[in-house]
């Protein structure tokens, strides 16, 4: 994108996105972009240039309500339009690979909701396309947002401190109730074709990527069961989002499971459990993450995503146990951008701290995590949890990542 008169001289680069989708997650990168460049402080500015999507008048009120300049009813077009150095893609999972590969080999920036892809095949053809582009000085980033979480953030620099010491158990659930109702109809995200899998790689996915990220090596192995509890639903009538629709009298298969109970090893010899679900009755967003060294503990409830408990197992016994730090002090991550200590944040903070990163890489040349690579990894993991389901939870080693 050329820089403009207003805009010489402030040392800010301007930086065109391109977005393909803007339902739920569009809405929630749209945020993100759009507030970035007002609280960090960057060498680039990113402009919403243009938002995509089929249908012409829907896309034309999206990009009204959301901000972006232009409108497009076809991603080839967004892709090659010049004021676009970003393409971001906020679709369902079946468009994944194709637009992110031709986006990359058209010289583009790319961040891709998550999971990467439907199928490792696909995930792979992204992290090569994204290799090819590396060279060229081009970035590729996988959405996961809860990586963007202050507290998150916070553990996984307390890993790398040592502050846990060995790490022994993982646990993580991610337990959702939006599926109890059958009554819900049958959306792209209960289609296979659409989604790649159901409570698995849109929670799973998750919880997975977290799991890497904070112990810091790639699962190695994993027993499973997956379960599709309703299996018939009403189809949708008339316009429908993943999470949003009306059913009408007619019916469909679902070919996606409704929940994914699994256990895992990593390569140091800690021990994993997952449990991803969309029919855990009373539980809205619930994202869970503890983890247990030699030394310490440290427990996480995204239901309270300012808190982070720290249990420091070096103290003496009569006085130690589980004490709760808040995270909303100047020096933890990404929070000196923000308000005066003590004041929280946030679901939507992720994704502008996600654009946050995203500029940074592009700005210092570094490659963003979590990479194409990162994203290929937790998909080598879903499809061997898929392996695993499907022979009554045998366990299943994982080829790592190159
Ligand atoms: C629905 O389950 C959903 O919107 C996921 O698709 C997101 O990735 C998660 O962050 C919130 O829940």
């Amino acid at each position: 994108m050329r820089e403009t008169e207003h805009e010489a001289g402030t040392g800010k680069r301007p930086l065109g996105v391109g977005m393909v989708g803007y339902a739920f997650m569009g809405a929630a990168h749209s945020q993100g972009w759009r507030t970035v460049g007002r609280v960090f402080d960057l060498p680039l500015r990113p402009v919403l240039s243009a938002v995509c999507g089929r249908d012409g008048s829907a896309v034309r009120a999206a990009a009204d309500r959301l901000g972006w300049a232009a409108a497009e009813t076809d991603w080839r077009a967004l892709v090659a339009r010049d004021d676009v150095d970003i393409i971001d893609i906020c679709t369902p999972g079946d468009s994944h690979a194709e637009i992110a590969i031709a986006a990359l080999d058209a010289g583009k920036h790319v961040l891709c909701e998550k999971p990467l892809a439907n199928t490792v095949e696909e995930a792979e053809a992204m992290a090569d396309a994204a290799e090819r582009a590396r060279a060229r000085g081009q970035v590729a980033m996988v959405g996961f947002n809860y990586r963007r979480v202050p507290a998150l953030a916070l553990a996984r620099q307390m890993v790398d401190e040592g502050r846990l010491g060995t790490l022994r158990h993982v646990r993580l659930t991610y337990l959702q109730d939006w599926l109890v109702d059958p009554a819900f109809p049958l959306t792209w995200r209960l289609r296979k074709d659409r989604a790649g899998s159901g409570a698995l790689g849109d929670l799973g996915a998750h919880i997975v990527d977290l799991a890497q990220y904070l112990v810091g090596e790639p699962v190695a192995g994993v027993s499973a069961l997956t379960e599709t509890f309703v299996r018939e639903r009403p189809l949708p009538d008339g316009a429908s989002s993943g999470l949003t629709a009306e059913g009408g009298a007619a019916t469909g298969q679902v070919t996606v499971d409704d929940a994914a109970v699994f256990t895992g090893r990593f390569p140091s010899g800690a021990l994993a459990s997952f449990e991803a679900t969309r029919f855990a009755a009373g539980r809205k967003n619930a994202l869970k993450v503890e983890l247990n060294g030699s030394e310490g503990s440290l427990a996480f409830d995204l239901e309270r995503l300012n808190e982070l408990s720290f249990h420091d197992h070096t103290e003496p016994a009569t006085s130690s146990g589980f004490r709760r730090i808040l995270v909303t002090e100047p020096g933890h991550p990404y929070l000196e951008a923000w308000w005066p200590p003590g004041h929280g944040l946030g679901y939507e903070h992720t994704f502008v701290h996600q654009a946050r990163d995203l500029l940074h890489a592009i700005a210092t040349g570094e490659q963003p995590e979590p990479s194409f690579a990162a994203g290929l990894s937790v998909q080598r993991v879903l499809a061997a949890v898929e392996e695993s389901a499907a022979k009554n939870s045998v366990y299943t080693p994982i080829a790592s990542t190159p």
